[in-house]
């Protein structure tokens, strides 16, 4: 185990020319378009990442994951490789169907025999695989199963015709076969593989540092850019950081790799499966925390996994892994001595220096210092580079609220006034000019509304990320759908829901285009308020109330709130 395996492991590609032929056939298959997630398992999978998996799992071997941690012949494998889709989709396939894996772009990349077609208990998956007893949101893998995961599993073995192509930071992406013929030729006979999701500061160095030469080894920084947790710097910028990193170190020992992984942030399952994924890669050693992989505290507040459960779970199946555990030291910053230290190894009575996460971030939101101490300048100018200050980011302002409750007047004249302050570009996606220009097919059906609010979700998102001003105006009356506009869109930036709660009773007096007379006498269906459902907001950014107020001051009220949270500065 303490010498590197360089032989090959097994891939699940298939010989050009067999690959030819199957694309052919392929083109007649039922196709299913792979989500980000699944794109990245299957390029683990056939690229021989995830061995001994040669496909999708299994409904006995997802079983026997989810409750035994180990496939059902006995092999350790903690975490389900399942392929999700649509009840809609599964209703054609049988097994012994063979389906066509595609690309978001189309392209055919592989092709898998389905053998077992199951409705999973999610629940049950949950609580076993990402924190017993929990069945909590706050999760983003418990999120996904239940969000955004298709309700039918299918597994089967997988031929792979084709890698996935990517073209950013091509050069530092390489497949296990690819390392392990790179470390024999380096004879490199140890390797320590240190995994991350975030940029890399002095005391990471330092202890990575520090944990290949008591291992005697080399080090390999091996981060990951396939999906990490939501709301993780992205990874251009973190690869950007990573290569200043590498510099520090000295040249011969230390290499850099990207792996194109889907996290789970499942904590102690989660370090013990990437354990294998690295032992695939021809890594020897592995550093790994308490806690690793952790999700960050459920919606109580509390932490999903116990403190010591990953590195206790690494130890105990040690040997079935394959690589040895190395422990990841806490390095702090001693001032007297002007050095990294490991925290247990530092005796009473000296000054201690640390930045939390949290206390990085807001120093850059806020275009503060960053000292020398605790990162490298190259870092922190490409962490400013991605961050600059709120007041110079874009974001979204989106109303909401019953027809004729004024919200495209105040967006309106919330528009010109932050075009007179100037500084970002403001683009108003009203509801009227959007049923024009962009959903001139919709009607008012609840299906045809939610089509019609992600659309303008996704044109905001696309701005805000952009560094402009989107200010949305629809009556967007469902809150599912609301949420879900605001997460496209705090990806990019900050969102701010601005319910504008004129009551009906006003509106409707009011009726400035006579629809509301009109419902009424029943000659428009679906009329929201009337014959159609508004769910109010439960806790918007602000509200306002057009029944006693101008516009003028109705829109004042939004900037202070803008100033407020910092994303403008009023004079
Ligand atoms: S939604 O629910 O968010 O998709 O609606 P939106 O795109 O904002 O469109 C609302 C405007 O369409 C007119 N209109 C109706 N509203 C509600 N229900 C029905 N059935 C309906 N039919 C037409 C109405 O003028 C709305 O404009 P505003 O500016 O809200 O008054």
């Amino acid at each position: 185990m303490t010498a590197a395996n360089h032989t090959p492991i097994p891939e699940l590609f298939v010989s050009p020319e067999a690959a030819s032929a199957l694309k052919d056939e392929a083109g007649n298959m039922p196709s299913w378009d792979l989500t980000q997630r699944q794109a990245c398992d299957l390029e683990l999978l056939m690229n021989g990442g995830f061995n001994p998996l040669k496909g999708f799992l299994t409904e006995a071997d997802y079983n026997s994951v989810v409750n035994d941690m180990r496939l059902a012949d006995g092999t350790l494998w903690p975490m389900p490789i399942t392929l999700d889709v649509s009840e809609s989709f599964a209703e054609g396939i049988e097994p012994g169907t063979d389906i066509a894996l595609r690309d978001q772009e189309g392209v055919i990349l592989a092709v898998m025999s389905v053998t077992d077609k199951w409705i999973p208990n999610k629940k049950l998956e949950a609580e076993r695989v990402f924190g017993a007893g929990h069945d909590d949101l706050a999760h983003p893998a418990i999120n996904y199963l239940h969000n955004s995961a298709g309700k039918v599993y299918l597994g089967g073995p997988v031929k792979g015709l084709q890698p996935q192509i990517h073209y950013d930071f091509r050069g530092r992406r390489n497949t296990p076969n690819e390392l392990r013929a790179m470390f024999k030729k380096l004879g490199w006979r140890k390797v320590v593989v240190f995994q991350t999701r975030n940029p890399l500061h002095r005391a990471h160095q330092e202890l990575t540092f520090r944990a290949a030469r008591e291992a005697q080894a080399n080090l390999m920084i091996h981060p990951v850019v396939g999906m990490t947790k939501p709301g993780d710097v992205d990874h251009f910028t973190r690869v950007r950081c990573y290569e200043a990193v590498l510099d520090k170190y000295p040249q011969a020992t230390t290499t850099l790799s990207l792996l194109n992984l889907a996290m789970r942030m499942a904590g102690p399952r989660e370090a013990v499966w990437h354990g294998i994924i690295r032992r695939n890669h021809g890594a020897t050693h592995f550093i790994v925390g308490r806690d690793h992989a952790g999700p960050g505290k459920n919606s109580q507040g509390v932490d999903f996994y116990g403190p010591y459960d990953a590195q206790e779970l690494f130890r105990k199946h040690e040997d079935e892994i394959g690589v040895k555990m190395v422990d990841f030291k806490h390095m702090v910053y001693v001032q007297e001595r002007a050095q990294y230290e490991p925290a247990d190894e530092i005796e009473e009575g000296v000054t201690v220096l640390n930045i939390s996460g949290t206390e990085l971030r807001r120093r850059l939101r806020e275009g503060l210092e960053i000292p020398e101490w605790f990162s490298f300048p190259e870092v922190v100018k490409e962490l400013r580079r991605n961050s600059p200050p709120r007041a110079q980011q874009g974001f979204t302002v989106f109303f909401t609220g019953l027809s004729g409750s004024g919200k495209s007047t105040i967006a309106n004249a919330l528009m010109v006034k932050l075009m007179e302050m100037g500084g970002r570009p403001v683009t108003l996606l009203d509801g009227d000019v959007v049923r024009k220009h962009l959903s001139s097919e919709l009607g008012f059906s609840k299906e045809h509304r939610d089509i019609n609010i992600k659309r303008i979700g996704y044109v905001a998102s696309e701005i805000t990320k952009n560094g402009g001003i989107a200010i949305c105006a629809p009556i967007a009356p469902y809150t599912a759908t609301r949420r879900a506009v605001r997460e496209m869109v705090e990806a990019g930036g900050a969102f701010v829901e601005i319910h504008v709660a004129t009551p009906l009773e006003e509106c409707e007096r009011r009726d400035r285009k006579g629809l509301y007379k009109l419902a009424r006498e029943g000659k428009i269906k679906e009329f929201t308020g009337i014959s159609d459902p508004y769910e109010e907001p439960k806790a918007p950014e602000l509200r306002v109330d057009t029944t006693d107020i101008d516009v003028d001051n109705a829109a004042h009220q939004v900037l202070l709130k803008l100033e407020q949270m910092g994303l403008i500065g009023l004079r």
